[in-house]
């Protein structure tokens, strides 16, 4: 596009990046094998034939729960410490190409730990990619908790339990707390005890909702107590909760490009980001599984330019919220402005 080189140069904050969600299918097969991993069965499942057939399947998901039944295949390769390290470290090199300064990004611990790898290798593996980025590359970095809303609550109070021992937030290790995976089905209020003993540590909230839920599920999450809101779009089917959502300063973290592969919207233009911005709602561009959507962030920030035609000064406008609404500190804030 025209402002590729602008929006390249941009600097930018990543909201919404599942680390689990950058691995490639090349990565995946490498792992694999790495670890001994049994594949699925090419027979019940011909799309990891091979890198070209994974990938192929990649650009023919059909919803988001479609979707994650491979996201959640891929993450069976992740197994030692360095498997994590790793993931995260593939990630960060290329937000860095791409123009990032900060990231705070989600990892998934129940679904790691259900497969028996301790909470301890999957933070340790994770945080270690995130000190080199800060050290090597000189990006910020933010790790949240993610909870999967397809196992039972029992899970979450798992992982929580671990994190608070392990005193992770007042380390600086984990910095948030999110839920994500499908969204209609479950209690919306299922993570309301959580939420609640998390928000009096003043631990950060957020949550995936109105991807493919009704404003309901949004609403829902704000009385959960999120200062968050991961995708949101359908929001602007309830417009007296959008001017909430505006006068409360709530960020929402837009995937764009996601959206429109995991069929959430028919295109592009219905990723509502010239209504976010007359409404004064704030949100962030986003890749979110960078590696099954086949783009990064700055893809998503090049899509949208194609799609929408914004104006520098509207560029402007998000890079600025998108600093402001990160969860770091004034003083880092400042150095981003
Ligand atoms: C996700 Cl796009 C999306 N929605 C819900 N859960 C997810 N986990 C990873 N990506
Ligand atoms: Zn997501």
């Amino acid at each position: 596009s025209p402002l590729h080189d602008f929006l390249q140069g941009l600097p930018k904050c990543e909201h919404h990046a599942h680390l689990e969600g950058c691995l490639s299918p090349e990565l995946f097969f490498q792992l694999a094998e790495r670890n001994g991993v049994p594949l699925p069965d090419p027979e019940a499942n011909p799309a990891y034939a091979s890198v070209a057939t994974l990938k192929e399947r990649y650009k023919n998901f059909t919803s988001l729960d479609d979707f994650l039944v491979f996201f959640f295949q891929g993450m069976t390769v992740l197994q030692h410490e360095q498997d994590f390290t790793d993931l995260a470290w593939t990630y960060f090199q290329r937000a860095h190409r791409d123009g990032v300064h900060h990231a705070e990004v989600f990892f998934d611990p129940e679904v790691h730990r259900e497969r028996g790898i301790p909470y301890e290798t999957i933070v340790d593996g994770f945080s270690k990619g995130c000190r080199r980025a800060e050290r090597e590359l000189g990006l910020t970095t933010r790790l949240i908790m993610c909870f999967v809303r397809h196992l039972p609550v029992s899970s979450a109070e798992k992982v929580y339990d671990e994190f608070i021992s392990a005193r992770h937030f007042e380390a600086g290790v984990v910095h948030g707390l999110g839920c994500s995976s499908t969204e209609i089905g479950p209690p919306k209020d299922m993570y309301r005890e959580l939420y609640a003993a998390a928000a009096e540590r003043g631990i950060p909230l957020t949550a995936h909702v109105g991807e493919v839920g009704d404003p309901t599920y949004i609403s829902a999450a704000l009385e959960l107590g999120v200062q968050r809101i991961d995708h949101g779009i359908r929001l602007v089917d309830d417009p007296e909760l959008m001017r909430r959502v505006a006068r409360e300063g709530i960020l929402l973290t837009l995937c764009p490009l996601s959206n429109v592969l995991l069929r959430c919207v028919p295109s592009l233009e219905h990723v509502p980001v010239r209504r976010f911005l007359e409404a004064g709602v704030k949100f962030s561009i986003n890749s979110d599984d960078p590696a099954y959507v086949g783009a990064y962030i700055l893809d998503n920030y090049c899509a949208v330019q194609e799609a929408h035609r914004l104006s520098v000064a509207e560029w402007c406008v998000i890079a600025e919220n998108s600093v402001r609404g990160s969860w770091i500190g004034d003083s880092r804030k400042a150095e981003l402005l």
